[in-house]
């Protein structure tokens, strides 16, 4: 949690320090970034994101962090991308930043992230309340509208922490970034759902393991471009892929599925970062920045790979 009311990637920081910090940045960088507002959350909040682009007709990619309240080291990695897309001088970096137009939603469950930091640190769902039990909260991730409910794939139970809601898109978060994605969609062809912890590269289906995706063989090259660059740096770590039912465990409703089944994003993953277990969601700050290198050669190796597909 935070101390002092200043941004860092030395700690992890409240949503109103992620804020002031974005509004320091759109007012840095005016000619080449953009403020975008997804929507309100259930208790009010904005749902803000960041568009970076530096020149027209790049290809798009969509980031979705922190859906998942507890995971923290979501938006904390994404805040990083954004900082070093915008300041960074490495050529590689540089050609990654300036080549796509990227549009990032560092916190989308801004409610249960805030929830987090005041209450329940282990907090996952929405803040929702439910009409027919006094447990609180959807899984974000389980409330999409692609295949909502089917094959085990969450819960009808408004206390699981996989519950999917009394009907999809019951939550207004995710309501309004269903439609954020349709209103970019063509101009998106890789979207990535950042979640921790694992460290697991998933493709789509969530929703069976049965089948897979016609491009299936694609992504999984993607995904080992990414594991590849990230056995590159120096720390040792490794990351597993595969569909997310197939190596992980059926789930239906989640963003990626219905990006790449109902909206035709292509390339549709979702990034399970750091770590395998040891410390889990309570990852400790010091591997903010380690854990963001990752994700930055990860990702510019998988884009990369993207061409040739
Ligand atoms: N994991 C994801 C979850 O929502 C996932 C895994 C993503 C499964 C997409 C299926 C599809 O359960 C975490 N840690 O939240
Ligand atoms: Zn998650």
């Amino acid at each position: 949690a935070s101390r002092d009311g200043s941004f860092g990637w030395t700690k992890y920081n409240s949503l109103a320090e992620i804020y002031a910090w974005l509004d320091e940045i759109l007012a840095a960088y005016p000619s080449v970034t953009e403020s975008f507002e997804v929507g309100q959350s259930y208790e009010g909040r904005t749902i803000r994101g960041i568009k970076i682009s530096y020149k027209s007709n790049n290809p798009g990619v969509l980031i979705e962090s922190n859906i998942h309240a507890r995971e923290w080291i979501t938006s904390a990695t994404a805040t990083w991308l954004i900082n070093e897309f915008l300041t960074s001088t490495d050529e590689l970096v540089r050609d990654l930043a300036e080549n796509h137009d990227w549009y990032i939603v560092p916190v989308l469950n801004v409610d249960g992230l805030v929830y987090t930091h005041e209450k329940d640190r282990m907090w996952r769902k929405t803040r929702q309340p439910s009409d027919i039990s006094s447990c609180i909260g959807v899984d974000p991730n389980r409330n999409y509208d692609s295949h909502w409910m089917e094959n085990e794939g969450a819960s009808s139970d408004p206390c699981a922490e996989d519950y999917g809601g009394p009907k999809p898109f019951s939550e207004p978060e995710i309501l309004a970034m269903s439609e954020f994605v349709i209103s970019i969609k063509d101009k998106v062809n890789v979207l990535l759902a950042f979640h921790s912890y694992s460290q697991l590269l998933l493709s789509p289906y969530g929703h069976t393991k049965e089948e897979f995706p016609p491009n299936f063989d694609d992504m999984m090259e993607v995904a080992k471009a990414y594991g590849d660059a990230v056995e590159s740096l120096p720390y040792g770590t490794v990351y597993r892929y595969g569909s997310a039912a197939g190596i992980l465990y059926p789930a239906s409703g989640a963003t990626i599925d219905w990006a790449y089944n109902e909206q035709g994003v292509q390339i549709s993953y979702t990034i399970e970062f750091r770590d395998t277990g040891r410390y889990g969601f309570i990852l400790p700050p010091v591997h903010i920045i380690p854990n963001a290198e990752e994700a930055l050669i990860g990702i510019a190796a998988l884009l990369e790979k993207c061409k040739d597909l």
